[in-house]
């Protein structure tokens, strides 16, 4: 089978002359460099990939063969690719190219014509066996050998795809080209360009409408857009020149309507004029529709069909009475707190009253879809409004914020437009009971976002709503606050990752064009504020907030979204904010015109209610009485408010943990150590591969690490990973969800824990161990996470206030990534029971230890978690019975160093053993993981035994404690380097070295104790972080304390007025202690180094350790030993 070179060169020249190919052609020929042949293939591949939307790259990795094969199977059934050809040979209009030479090849389906060279190929294979061929070059060239006539050869072959409801065929592309009642000999060229055109202007309205929808409720974005020069208005980029093909005098002819638009309803054809009438009000007026770069086509479709539906954007009068209520309520709210609390910050929600509808309506339609609980999170903007009229929190509980009444419950507080919320109630348009729960956040905008999401996937989790049907989460944004803030981007990331996932969230940005006092484009760099969404192909609906039947319809189209697609989805209310940016705040000094704008726009309300009245949907009477009915509520509920004596923080609590403290003694904790079948058991599952391991090749390194925990568990010993193990399986057993996330946590970043195992030659077979220790444990997760700390972080925060029952860890890959997370760890985790009293249970693991690896991962910045504990170093709580417990109630975190796998488990597994739940701050070791002095025997886990806050000298010198001269307490891996120098040194009698391995709350009771056993030692504190890090800072006024009953060498104490208005030391006393000789010891009159500190009439607390650095460790291997040999030195010479 030969081709004729002219008709190759004739074809590859129409081919070029088309204009469309010719822009896709370039657009592959990029890529792929190479013959005429090629580029046409490539040329009509496009073609094809632009009527099915697959991205090109996807199929350049293939070779021509597969590409055209591929192409061929997933072309709709009934689909002719004649209709390329025809394409292919047109002309541009006016200029008409020769017609196709009248020879059987030209005139054969577009096969005949694409390469000469690959269909030669094919059919020499074809001739030595068919099967070699795909099934359309078999019926091809069978047809063609039978004698078919030209066009009659190519049949299209079977879809090996399932039809999809949406797909659009390449007919869709030219449909008149290709309408049986057209036969091939009347394709002009006029019509196919004309069709194209048309076919253009429709795609460039989905693609680009929304840059000329009137989205803007001031008109400046209008205005703006009228300044640039003429070729970029958005009227040219939205229709670029498609429209130069058809003009005036087309308008009026019958265009048949492609597959890809749903603008005809059930019209097939339609006049140009009225496609493109009905183009422009699906994505040109009140709504802008971003969704063109979402790479499915299923879901283009369906965005497509809920925009261009004629009518689909029509409400009934019940919805538009119920709307204006709902705009009533949202406005009246605000306009009654302006005219009661007129100098209070309320961070109103004026230039947005839409916002309220909007929600209520995502909820409504969401929860007739199943949706039965709600996770919300938001910023100050509106907050109140939507905690009263979305929540239905009770008014009294607002009003008595702005009271300035004392607190009747414990806790701090916060300001009211920070606080959270919980409630339950009827949903009364779905007549189904709702939970709805605000979360409560900090000042830091949008931090709360992973927060929201940790718990929505709890809940999810819990509820076992595995594709998140019953529990959605909802997050509003400020337009500033969604673009500036990275945090936004990270909690995207999480959006589809399979433990993170919750199943798509509905976004809402309150898009006042404002943040404070800066403009859009002085804040960001992107045309929209919602732009980061594009990343995870999230739609975008743009609304003018002005509009509320047009801001319903897309609240309508994202919970249906969200239903259908289970994935994100943005609504972007284009509003403006009528007031500065708090109450008291005046906008005029910084956006004049703006505001001088702002001032002429009626309310929303008013231009709706007028709009209703016109239409006859109310009466104004009606409107009034709508008004008025509203405005008596809040006047007797201001009323009720005024009665009140006191506010409470219980009335705040956004996760109530029902049924977990009732009935229990607060200060009582369940014990920790476990029988020894239990430890055996877990240890021996989690060094044993999986149960078929027959099947299931594991890698050989792995396979000796299992026998060497195989090893400990002869040895009745368990190492650090081993430790983590059985406390997680223990308490997996006791069916408490264990959850543990963060980066490379499965394997564990030093590859010690390896909880999933990999089938070696199996893509995806891995076994998660610890999750098949017994047929009726919890489940447990454990997951690498994003590379994000700030998001994932609080994502485990969230998903830790769910449930109470459940152990929720986050490990950092290194302990000093914890700072990218920091406003997770000040705003919530520090803070979170003393503002919002609420509790979690969350544990972080932060590696730490200077191991000679530089300034970086070496310090998990112990320093700064000790400086934000709550507990006052000059304050010792009474010695009791239940002191260690009490200690831990009171104090907002723990923090801790452990040096053995025992007390690790046991610290692990008093985290749940507690009444009551606090966050565990645990550094964690690096070189401890496999040193062979870090292990612990079994013993050290069984039923009588506990955690131990300090774990105090056991060696020779406690035979010789009265003579011993030195007590060192240290904390963490040290103990080990100091234990091997002081063996070596021989003087294991004279030393005693005692562990502080809970260094939070401090064991004042315990520690008194070591310092009395040893009564006439001298006291060290020796650390290996650099003097103004570590744990220094916080030890040393503590230890004082212990010894003394209370502190006396704060310097502010010293000119402290007495209970009986004496100073306790003058001021010139203080400075010039020469003159004033005192009998009692004084930090100027005792001649110490520098690193002495006085902790009572008798005893010095000295320090051992690296001198004060910027730089939590040096980079210099030399310099790093010569540090640790000085530090051992300080610590250890008598
Ligand atoms: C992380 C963070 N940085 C700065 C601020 C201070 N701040 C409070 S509101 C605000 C403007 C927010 O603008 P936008 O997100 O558009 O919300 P709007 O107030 O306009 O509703 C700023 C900068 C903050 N609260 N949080
Ligand atoms: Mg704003």
């Amino acid at each position: 089978m030969k081709i004729d070179v002219s008709v190759k060169k004739k074809l590859y020249l129409a081919v070029v002359r088309f204009r469309h190919v010719l822009a896709a052609r370039t657009a592959v020929a990029n890529h792929t460099p190479g013959t005429a042949t090629e580029q046409c293939v490539a040329s009509l591949l496009v073609v094809w990939l632009c009527s099915v939307q697959v991205r090109p790259q996807t199929l350049l990795t293939m070779n021509r063969a597969r590409v055209l094969s591929y192409m061929l199977s997933q072309t709709p059934p009934g689909t002719s690719l004649v209709t390329v050809r025809a394409w292919l040979l047109g002309g541009k209009r006016g200029k008409a190219s020769a017609p196709p030479p009248p020879t059987a090849l030209a005139a054969e389906p577009f096969l005949n014509g694409s390469s000469s060279n690959y269909v030669e190929e094919m059919y020499s294979a074809w001739l030595h066996d068919p099967r070699s061929v795909h099934q359309s070059w078999d019926t091809f060239f069978r047809n063609a050998s039978a004698g078919a006539r030209p066009g009659e050869a190519y049949t299209s072959p079977p879809s090996l795809a399932e039809p999809t409801p949406h797909h659009v065929p390449l007919s869709s592309i030219a449909p008149a080209v290709i309408s049986p009642a057209v036969s091939e000999t009347q394709i002009t060229d006029k019509v196919i360009d004309d069709h194209l055109a048309v076919q253009g202007i429709i795609r460039a309205y989905q693609a680009r409408g929304h840059l000329i929808a009137a989205l803007d409720p001031l008109g400046i974005d209008r205005e703006a857009l009228a300044e640039r020069p003429p070729t970029t208005m958005p009227s040219k980029i939205v229709v670029r020149n498609y429209s130069n093909a058809v003009d005036e005098s087309d308008m009026e002819r019958l265009f048949k309507l492609p597959m890809s638009t749903f603008v005809g309803g059930k019209e097939t054809t339609l006049p140009l004029k009225e496609i493109i009438k009905r183009l422009e009000d699906a994505y040109c007026r009140s709504i802008g529709v971003e969704f063109m770069f979402i790479n499915s086509l299923e879901q283009c479709n369906w965005i497509r069909q809920k925009f261009e539906t004629p009518g689909i954007m029509a409400m009934n009068q019940q919805d538009k009475r119920l709307l204006l209520a709902r705009l009533t309520r949202s406005h009246g709210f605000e306009a009654f707190l302006a005219r009661k609390f007129s100098s209070e910050k309320r961070f109103g929600l004026e230039g947005c009253e839409i916002l309220i509808p909007a929600m209520k309506q995502v909820i409504d339609r969401s929860t007739s879809l199943g949706v039965e609980s709600f996770v919300m999170g938001m910023p100050h903007r509106g907050r109140l409004n939507v905690l009263s009229n979305v929540c239905r929190k009770p008014l009294e509980h607002i009003f008595t914020q702005f009271a300035g009444l004392d607190a009747g419950d414990e806790g701090s507080g916060d300001v009211k437009y920070h606080l959270g919320t919980y409630q339950e109630r009827l949903n009364r348009v779905t007549n189904k009971n709702i939970r709805l729960a605000i979360v409560a956040n900090p000042s830091h905008l949008e931090a709360v976002d992973p927060v929201v999401q940790g718990k929505t996937r709890a809940e999810q989790f819990y509820h076992g709503d595995s594709e998140g049907n019953k529990v959605l989460s909802i997050l509003l944004h400020g337009d500033a606050a969604f673009s500036g803030q990275g945090i936004v981007y990270e909690t995207f990331h999480l959006s589809e990752l399979p433990e993170y996932t919750t199943h798509g969230t509905i976004h809402i940005v309150v898009n006042n064009q404002i943040g404070f006092t800066t403009d859009p484009r002085m804040s960001r760099s992107s045309p929209y504020c919602t732009d980061v969404a594009r990343v995870v192909n999230a739609p975008i609906f743009h609304v003018n907030a002005d509009d509320p039947e047009a801001v319903m319809h897309v609240c309508n189209v994202a919970a249906d979204w969200r239903h259908t697609f289970h994935k994100d989805v943005v609504i972007d209310l284009v509003c403006y904010r009528r007031n500065g940016h708090n109450e008291i705040d005046e906008p005029m000094f910084t956006q004049p015109l703006m505001y001088n704008r702002i001032r002429k726009l009626k309310p929303v309300i008013d231009l709706y209610a007028e709009k209703l009245i016109k239409e006859e949907v109310v009466t104004a009477v009606e409107a009034k009485e709508v008004r008025d009915k509203y405005e008596k509520i809040l006047e007797d509920a201001f009323t009720a408010a005024k009665s009140e004596t006191r506010v409470f923080n219980k009335h705040w609590i956004d996760s109530p943990w029902s049924g977990f403290f009732e009935g229990k003694d607060p200060l009582k904790a369940s014990p920790t150590g476990v029988h020894e079948d239990t430890i055996t058991h877990i240890c021996k599952r989690f060094s044993s591969a999986p149960p078929n391991a027959s099947d299931f090749q594991i890698h050989r390194g792995l396979q000796r690490i299992l026998s060497s925990r195989m090893e400990m568990v002869k040895a009745r010993t368990v190492d650090w990973a081993m430790g983590e193990a059985v406390a997680f399986g223990s308490l997996l057993k006791e069916g408490i969800h264990v959850r543990l996330s963060g980066q490379d946590v499965e394997r564990g970043t030093f590859s010690h824990r390896h909880h999933i195992l990999h089938h070696q030659k199996v893509d995806k077979s891995q076994y998660n161990t610890l999750a098949n220790l017994y047929p009726d444990q919890a489940p447990y997760t454990v997951c690498n996470s994003s590379l994000s700390e700030y998001a994932v972080l609080g994502f485990e925060l969230g998903f830790s206030m769910t449930n109470p029952n459940a152990l929720v860890i986050w490990e950092a890959q290194f302990g000093d990534f914890n700072n990218t997370a920091q406003c997770v760890i000040d705003q919530f985790i520090s803070s979170g029971q003393s503002k919002w009293i609420r509790q979690t249970g969350l544990v972080l693991l932060l590696p730490h230890g200077l191991e000679g690896m530089g300034p970086e991962h070496s310090s998990a910045r112990l320093e700064r978690f000790l400086q934000m504990t709550s507990d006052d170093p000059d304050v010792l709580p009474a010695f009791s019975n239940d002191f260690a417990i009490r200690q831990l109630s009171d104090i907002n975190w723990i923090v801790a160093n452990c040096t053995t796998p025992a007390n690790l488990f046991h610290i692990l597994r008093r985290q749940i053993a507690l009444p009551f739940r606090k966050p565990l701050i645990l550094m964690t070791p690096k070189s401890l993981l496999r040193h062979p002095e870090a292990k612990s025997s079994f013993d050290a886990m069984l039923e009588d035994t506990e955690f131990q806050r300090i774990i105090p000298e056991d060696g020779p010198a406690t035979q010789n404690a009265a003579n011993v001269k030195r007590l060192i307490f240290c904390s963490g891996k040290v103990y080990y380097e100091l234990t091997a120098a002081r063996k070596e040194a021989g003087i294991e009698d004279k030393i005693a070295i005692t562990r502080v391995e809970q260094i939070a709350p401090f064991p004042y009771d315990l520690i008194k104790q070591e310092c009395d056993r040893y009564p006439e030692a001298e006291l060290v504190w020796s650390q290996e972080e650099h003097k103004n890090m570590g744990a220094w800072s916080y030890i040393q006024p503590r230890i004082a304390t212990a010894l003394n009953h209370e502190r006396h060498i704060s310097k502010c104490d010293k000119f402290a007025i007495d209970s009986e208005g004496h100073e306790s030391q003058s001021w010139y006393e203080y400075w010039f202690p020469w003159l004033f000789p005192t009998s009692s010891p004084t930090e100027a009159s005792i001649p110490t180094k520098n690193q002495t500190s006085i902790v009572s009439d008798t005893r010095v607390l000295r320090y051992a350790g690296r001198a004060v650095s910027a730089s939590p460790a040096t980079g210099n291997k030399m310099t790093h030993t010569r540090e640790v040999k000085q530090l051992l030195e300080d610590s250890l010479a008598l």
